[in-house]
Formats: C-alpha cells, structure tokens, sequence
C-alpha cells in the first residue's frame, strides 16, 4: 500500500479562497472535497474549484518550456530547457533595454491572481513603469480607486458579524457567480435565505434578479443616472441618515445641489425604468438598516466609469450605513500584499508612466499602484510615439480575448520585436510569442492571501501539494530572471517574501507573535476580529484630506475634475450616435460570468464544458421573431469593429431593444488551428479600444454599444462542437 494523506489548502482559482481537503495517493491527487472548517467557505466549493484535477493533469497543459521556431503566430515550436528559455529572455530584456530605455518594455497580467504584486515587483525591479492588466482601468481598481479617495479604504458587504445585512443593492454585479472574491458568494446565498431584501440593477432577470424584492432592468451604461436619481429620491424626502451625514460626511449640500439635476422623471427616461421602480428602490435602502452595496465589474466597462462608480459609493454614506455590523464596512487588511519594489522605480521612470500625464488615477501618483493605460501603451507599440514600446512579457494573460477591439490587440502584438507568455495551456495570445514558460496551478505552488475582497479579516495558506512536468510558479520564474539580470528582487526565494509579509502579522496581533511559514501551514487559516467604526476610533476620521467621508471629492477638485458625480450618455448609443444606429440598432452588451469558466479559461474542461458547451446571446422573443431567428441558432452579431456568431438564446429576461454576448470564447479543441477559432465568437472583437476613455481612469469600453444582428445560415453545432 502507498502512502495516502490528506492535506488542507485553499483553492485560489479564481479571485476567491475556498477551504478544500485534497487527497494525495503516491504522489497523485485523487480527490477534491470542500472543507467545513474553512471559516471562508465553510465547506462549500463552486465546480471550477471541484474540477481541480481535471486542471492538474490535464493533457493539454504546457509541460515544458517552448521556442517560437516558425514566425510570429505561426504555431511551431521546439521543447527548451528552461536554461535556454531563461537566455532567450534575459538576452531580449537586455536588447531592448540597451537599445531604447527598459520602459520600452511592458509586462502584462490577466485578471489578479496569486501572482498579482509579484508581477508589478518584477516590473519595479527591472524600472519600467509600463506594467498593466486589464482591471486596472476596466475592473475593481476604479472601485479600490473611488473608495479610496471617498472613504480612505475600499468597503465591502459584512456578512461575517451576527447581523445579517438588511438590504444588498445589487448593482453591475451576479455574486451568486461571479464578482471581485468569488467566495463570498456562498456568504451571499446564506444572507439572502436568512432573509437580506435584495434590490438587483441589471439589464439582464439573472437568476439573482429572480430573487430579488426590486429589479430594475437598467439600460446598460447608464448606472451614473440611476445612482444620481436614487440620492435625490433619498435626499428630497429626507430619508438620508442626518446625524452620519452631519458629523462624518463633506460636501453634503453641494451633493443636495447636484441631485437636483436628477429628477427621478428624467432619470427614467435615461435608464428605461420605471419612476416608481427608482423611487422605491430609494425607500427600501434607505429605509433599512444595515444595508449594503455589492457592486461589479459591470459598470467599469464604459468612459464615465469613476464618476459612475463614485455616484455608487455615495448611497451607502448618505444612508449612514457605513463600518456597522452587517453594513458597508472597512476591511481589517490583515495579511500585507508582498512589498511591489515600488521605491525601486526613479522618479523619472515614473514620469514615463504611459497615461501618467492624463489618467492620474490609474497612472499617476494619486495611485497607491499605479498601472500603465493600455490604448496609450498599444498605440506606442504600433506607432513609436511618444516612445516605442517593443517588447511584451505575459504573465496569465489572455489578451487576445480579455482586451477590447481584438483585431486592434492583435496587429498590436504581430508588430511587436519580443514577447514571452507565462500559461497554464497555449492559447491564441501565447500562440503569437517567442517563448512560453509553463506556470503552476492552484495545486501546485505555495502563497498566503488574505480574504474576503482584499486585505480583511481572514488569512490563508495555500500548499503546493504536487508538481507536475516542468512547471513553475510565475513568482519563481520572477526570482529566476532577476538573478540572471543582476536585479535585486529584494528575496532569494517566494518563502523569503512570505515571511516578510508574516512579520507584520506578528507585530499587529500578539496572539500570532510566533506565527511563521511552517506554523502558518499548520493552521491553515488564521482569523481575527472585525472591528467597527474604526473611523470613531482615536479621533482618526476617514482616511481623506477632510478626515470625512468625501461626497465632495477634494481630490479631483485638485485634479481638475469634477468633485461630484454627474450622468453621461455612453459615446456608441441610439441617443448619441442616432445615425450609427439606424445600421446598428441594438444595444450590444457583454459579459454575465458563467459559473463553468473563468474568463477565457476552462473551455478545455470536459466536466465544465459539457454544462455549457456553446457561446450564447441572449436575445428578447420579440428581437428574435423580427430578424426571423429561433431559439438554438447560430447567429452573426455585428458592430462598426467586426462581426462574431454566437448561439441564440431567447428570453424575456433581456430588453428587447439590446443584446448580451458571453464573453471569453475560443475553441481550444480546434488544434489544427494555431488562432483556436479566435476569431468566431469572442465578443471583444466587437468592442472598443477608441477615445473617448474616462478622463480619471482612462476606461475604454466593452459593453454598452451597438450591433446589428442576423441568422448565420453558415454554421451548425457541428462546427463548434468540442467532440467531447
Ligand atoms: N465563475 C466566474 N467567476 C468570475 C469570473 C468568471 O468569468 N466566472 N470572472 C471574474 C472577474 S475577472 C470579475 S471582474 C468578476 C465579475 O463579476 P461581476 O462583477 O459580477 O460582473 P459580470 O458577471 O460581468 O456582470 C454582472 C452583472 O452585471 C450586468 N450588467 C451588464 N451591463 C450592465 C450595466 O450597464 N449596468 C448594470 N447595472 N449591470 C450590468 C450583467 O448582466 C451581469 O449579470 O467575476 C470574477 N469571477
Ligand atoms: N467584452 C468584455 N471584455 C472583458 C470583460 C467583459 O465583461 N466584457 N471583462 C474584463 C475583465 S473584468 C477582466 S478581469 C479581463 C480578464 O482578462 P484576462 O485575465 O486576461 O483573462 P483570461 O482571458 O481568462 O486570461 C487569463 C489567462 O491566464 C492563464 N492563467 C490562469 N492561472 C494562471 C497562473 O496562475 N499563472 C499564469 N501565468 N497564467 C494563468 C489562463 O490560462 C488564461 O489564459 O477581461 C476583460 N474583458
Ligand atoms: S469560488 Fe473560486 S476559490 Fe472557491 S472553489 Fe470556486 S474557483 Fe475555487
Ligand atoms: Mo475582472
């Protein structure tokens, strides 16, 4: 008999942390169940997380490190040694530096992982400030961004006291499924069945909509007027919380002032929701206690995107429901990111930040992680100017479908001199580099995260339990470069940062004085208090120039920019671009997570794929009936950037005046194809990577323009059938 043992660890694959037993039979993981003790998840686990094996051991993984042998994109490649790898890389980095300035080359992410400050550390060290990932204008950054110059920290829904949230407001968000900690949605379910009223905005009935006591079906882009039109409900009849607003919040009647421009008439027109919806909506947050905001990516995806967010981040403040039990609340931030070398970068690599002169919220120093705008870092790749960017390192990114207007993206990376690509699987964006370097999963690296949403009040070990082929965790192939380069990466090893990070748990919480790696893997989770109305504490206020809760934004009054919310039409809509749409007549969404994939991960994955092996639109019986499309088929959807065909699903969950396309498709099944039949139905071949972005955060648009639809008579399930 062979050794068997079962080892506690955390699975991290998505943003989230859930508690999982893994089973190790000689040396194989056999089985995956979620821990009851996790005080995350307690003993609940989503099937990307059940499906862990499946990852691990899947056949398709990149097992060795590889060379680009054929031309760019070409899909020929040679197995190398990862010393070999190392020299192609080290030799480019090297090229490009000598030969134009480090800053000329970019390093990108996909979406925060494990491995997110990591990556930026990497970039510090090395001095170029160009690193980028698609969230920092487009996902959660502009909320961390808002909640930091609102409330000097970024708040999150408490379902962790005794008291369970009396109301969730819903808003661009499906935390049934999706949004910034996915684990939190098993803590969602739990408080809306103990009884939590839910008021869901969204142009979609999601099944969480179907729950909810309020849906306001919004027309999508327009949230900065719903928001705007709920606080001169809220306001007007006085229903905001007077003695919070009084002792803890600025700017409180220039914010009385600027509502007035919101009648809850006009506001209905600009959304398409009904006055009474709003105005009840407003009632029933403001009127209990504690409620709380849940909110997503979904309204980081237009050009006012901060104003929107910030007009959000207001309701919870005016209605005083903020740092209570059960509340909005500040997290306990107890486990510190790794340290990002930022004081490794000069000031004047800073300077040359691309967007740094426009979007000082995303690139400049008003914030605390500065990220480069990727449409200025595009433009300079393919023009030069103001500088030439010539070379890419990718690092779990999947550009080529997580980015806008995909053909753009693509010509983009074709003219490029170098890139390399850190994966799990090839996929249409490695296929276009020069080296790809097999990366660990979940099951196979070591890291301490701290949840729930960044920073609070939990802290998790999560253990490399096996190994397989040649892989690395992204952190160690970091630490390897550096050292060939002569860079000081500050740590000779992953452990090294870890126990750096564990120092300052041990100097905050005597009752974790002796806490280090070893120990911290033993318990596997750590746990501490939350704490209330931190605000009240020591006379501290806020974490704002006023030391208040900033209705009216000092900061962007410094900045130039309007201190208050205000609504703007999306640049691409019937109202703004009539003419556009008399050929495209349809409100072109995206997005609306699936709870198979993540992004454009998972499609590979038998036991996900068959749950939904087709990309759908969904699209109104009423739309359908008029272009003469039936449920099931397959339909071209076109916009002034390109045409995708996707699989109808009619519902009378969607208006009928606009559409929704799932995002993140390729076909990883079509191997005799090097692109992976990238160019079918992935949805941002539609969207835009054109100004007009959002003049603090430099947002570019991925929902909430126009299309036209028609029948595809070309294509059947035969020809996009996984064949599994
Ligand atoms: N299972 C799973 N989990 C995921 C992901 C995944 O792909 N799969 N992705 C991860 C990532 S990177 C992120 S950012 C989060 C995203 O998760 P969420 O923040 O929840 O974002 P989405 O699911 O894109 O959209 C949420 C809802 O917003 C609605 N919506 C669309 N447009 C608008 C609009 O204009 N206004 C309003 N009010 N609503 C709108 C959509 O119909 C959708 O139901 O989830 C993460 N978690
Ligand atoms: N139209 C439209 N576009 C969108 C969105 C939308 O709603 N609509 N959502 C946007 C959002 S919110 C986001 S966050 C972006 C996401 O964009 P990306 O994060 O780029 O998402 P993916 O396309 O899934 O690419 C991630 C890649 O990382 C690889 N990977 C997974 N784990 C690891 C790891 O540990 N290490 C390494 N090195 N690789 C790993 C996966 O195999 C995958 O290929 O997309 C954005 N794009
Ligand atoms: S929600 Fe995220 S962390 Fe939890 S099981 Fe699913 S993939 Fe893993
Ligand atoms: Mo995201």
């Amino acid at each position: 008999m062979g050794e068997t043992k079962v080892i506690k660890t955390a699975c991290r694959n998505c943003h989230g942390g859930c508690g999982a037993l893994v089973t190790v039979e000689d040396g194989v993981v056999t089985k995956i169940v979620p821990d009851k003790e996790s005080p995350i998840s307690k003993g609940r686990m989503c099937p990307k997380g059940l499906a862990g094996i499946e990852l691990l051991y899947h056949p398709d993984r990149l097992k060795y490190p590889m060379k680009r042998v054929g031309k760019r994109g070409e899909g020929k490649w040679e197995r190398v040694t990862w010393d070999e790898a190392y020299d192609i890389i080290v030799e480019n980095i090297k090229n490009i530096e000598n030969k134009y300035g480090i800053e000329s080359l970019a390093i990108a992410q996909g979406t925060g992982r494990h491995h997110l400050n990591y990556v930026v550390r990497f970039a510090n060290t090395l001095g170029t400030p160009n690193w980028f990932e698609p969230g920092t204008a487009q996902c959660f950054f502009p909320r961390v961004s808002t909640g930091e110059i609102t409330y000097g920290y970024l708040p999150v829904v408490d379902y962790y006291s005794e008291v369970n949230p009396g109301c969730i407001l819903v808003w661009g968000a499906n935390p049934e499924v999706s949004g910034a900690d996915c684990e939190s949605q098993f803590r969602f379910k739990d408080a809306v069945i103990k009884g939590s009223k839910l008021i869901v905005v969204d142009p979609r009935r999601t099944k969480t909509a179907e729950k909810a006591d309020l849906w306001l079906q919004i027309r999508p882009g327009t949230d900065d007027a719903l928001a705007l039109g709920m606080m001169n409900v809220i306001i007007n009849e006085e229903l905001y919380d007077k003695e919070f607003v009084t002792k803890w919040c600025y700017g409180f009647e220039e914010l009385r002032q600027r509502v007035q421009d919101y009648p809850v008439s006009k506001v209905s027109e600009i959304t398409w929701i009904p006055e009474e919806k709003i105005i009840e909506a407003a009632r029933l947050f403001a009127t209990t206690k504690p409620s709380a905001l849940e909110w997503g990516c979904a309204v980081e995806h237009t050009p006012n995107c901060f104003q929107t967010v910030r007009a959000m981040a207001l309701i919870p403040a005016i209605t005083g429901n903020i740092d209570i039990k059960g509340g909005f609340i500040e997290g306990m931030h107890l486990l510190p990111p790794p340290d990002v070398n930022l004081s490794h970068l000069s000031q004047e690599q800073r300077l040359k930040r691309m967007g740094e002169k426009h979007y000082k919220l995303l690139a400049g120093a008003h914030r605390d992680f500065p990220a480069a705008h990727i449409p200025t870092v595009f433009e300079a790749m393919r023009t030069g100017k103001p500088y030439p960017v010539r070379g890419l390192m990718l690092c779990g990114n999947n550009g080529l479908i997580g980015f806008a207007d995909s053909r753009r993206t693509y010509e983009t990376l074709m003219g490029l001199d170098f890139i390399s690509s850190q994966e799990l699987f090839m996929t249409p964006t490695s296929q276009l580099a020069d080296v790809v370097l097999p990366v660990a999963s979940w099951l196979e690296l070591d890291a301490i995260y701290s949840g729930p949403t960044m920073g609070d009040h939990i802290a998790l070990a999560q253990k490399k339990i096996v190994r397989t082929y040649e892989c690395k965790a992204d952190e160690e192939i970091f630490i390897d470069i550096c050292k060939r380069l002569g860079r000081d990466y500050g740590a000779n090893t992953v452990e090294e940062i870890h126990d750096s990070q564990l120092a300052a748990v041990r100097a905050r919480y005597p009752e974790y004085a002796d806490l280090d790696i070893n120990k911290f893997k033993e318990l596997s989770y750590i746990e501490v208090p939350i704490e209330y109305k931190q605000y009240e504490k020591n006379n501290r206020g806020f974490n704002t120039p006023t030391g208040k809760v900033e209705l009216f934004s000092t900061i962007l009054k410094g900045l130039g920019h309007d201190p208050l919310p205000y609504y703007e039409e999306p640049p691409e809509s019937p109202y703004s671009t009539p003419e556009l749409a008399k050929e495209y007549p349809l409100i072109l969404n995206t997005g609306g997570r699936s709870p198979f994939y993540f992004l454009s991960e998972n499609r590979q994955m038998k036991s996900l794929r068959k749950h939904s092996p087709f990309p759908l639109v969904e699209i109104h019986p009423e739309t359908a009936l008029r272009y003469g499309i039936n449920d099931g088929d397959w339909v071209y959807i076109e916009s002034p950037r390109g045409r995708i065909t996707q699989k109808a699903k009619l519902t009378a969950g969607i208006d009928p005046r606009s559409v929704n396309c799932e995002i993140g498709w390729w076909y990883p099944e079509k191997k005799d194809r090097t692109d992976f039949g990238v160019w079918e139905s992935n949805a941002n071949i539609l969207t835009s990577m054109e100004p007009p972005f959002d003049p603090q955060a430099g947002t570019y648009q991925l929902r909430a323009l126009l299309c036209k639809i028609y029948k595809n008579h070309q294509q059947t399930d035969v020809d996009f059938n996984p064949g599994f």
